[in-house]
């Protein structure tokens, strides 16, 4: 899987990638991450990457030029991208399910953008889609970019050590997590479940299964409708409900 991604703030891409999940999956060979300063493709002295807004008003536009010619020469020397994405609040939301799509293509531009965003023809001409992570204003697509990268680069096979926890990861059920403990046994008067430790491994994975399903009808109940649940969801689900209802 192949990322190229385009800033005015390079170190910033870097410095969010350069640990963690997507540093290994470049060090094994299974990604490939390139970061561009936006500043190459300019031609002025000043290397200007924003100008004033046609009709007036606050704040910057990122100019078109730079754009397409970062666009094209990622193109020319990269290869064609299957996707070239613009990061803005405007986009459609992002999701696991969106994660799981971009993690199917092989090679994803990331536009990112600062100031007021970015020139409207840049969308017309090279973008194929836009992407926003969420209902909060950032700054820029930086921060945007690095959450779309982690969350797809996680998918791509081998990325992630144990392959088991990319399959039991909440959003891929579709319901929050169950709650973990880890040593010691007893904490500041706070036990660990007795089940946990009882090693029947049965009950173990039921308590899971139940306390998932409680915390995600208590914090997430739209989740719900979505989820990929069992036989067994639904009558732990059925059991939940019954002793809340009285
Ligand atoms: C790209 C510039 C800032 C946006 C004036 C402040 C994504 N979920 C998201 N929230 N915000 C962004 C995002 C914000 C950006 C840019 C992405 C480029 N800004 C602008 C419009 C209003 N400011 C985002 N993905």
């Amino acid at each position: 899987m192949k990322f190229d991604i385009v800033t005015i703030f390079p170190s910033m891409i870097e410095a969010g990638l350069g640990e963690g999940v997507v540093s290994r999956g470049v060090e094994r060979g299974l990604l490939n991450v390139a970061v561009h300063d936006l500043r190459r493709w300019t031609t002025d002295r000043h290397r200007t990457v924003d100008d004033v807004p046609y009709g007036g008003g606050p704040g910057m536009v990122m100019k078109a030029e730079p754009l397409m010619r970062a666009v094209s020469e990622i193109r020319e020397t990269r290869g064609t991208p299957d996707s070239v994405v613009v990061l803005s609040p405007q986009g459609r939301t992002f999701t696991q399910a969106e994660a799981e799509r971009l993690g199917r293509l092989e090679h994803i531009v990331l536009l990112c953008g600062r100031y007021e965003g970015m020139d409207e023809r840049v969308r017309d001409m090279v973008a194929t889609e836009e992407i926003s992570i969420g209902d909060y204003v950032l700054s820029g697509g930086e921060m945007a970019a690095l959450v779309v990268v982690d969350a797809v680069s996680r998918l791509v096979p081998g990325v992630v050590g144990d392959e088991r926890s990319v399959a039991e990861d909440s959003f891929a059920r579709g319901l929050l997590d169950h709650p973990h403990y880890t040593r010691p046994v007893e904490f500041a008067g706070r036990k660990v479940p007795d089940v946990l430790l009882s090693g029947h491994h049965a009950d173990v994975r039921r308590w899971r299964k139940r306390t998932a399903l409680e915390r995600t009808l208590e914090r997430r109940p739209d989740l719900i409708e979505h989820a990929a649940l069992d036989e067994e969801d639904r009558e732990l689900l059925d059991e939940i409900m019954k002793e809340r209802k009285p």
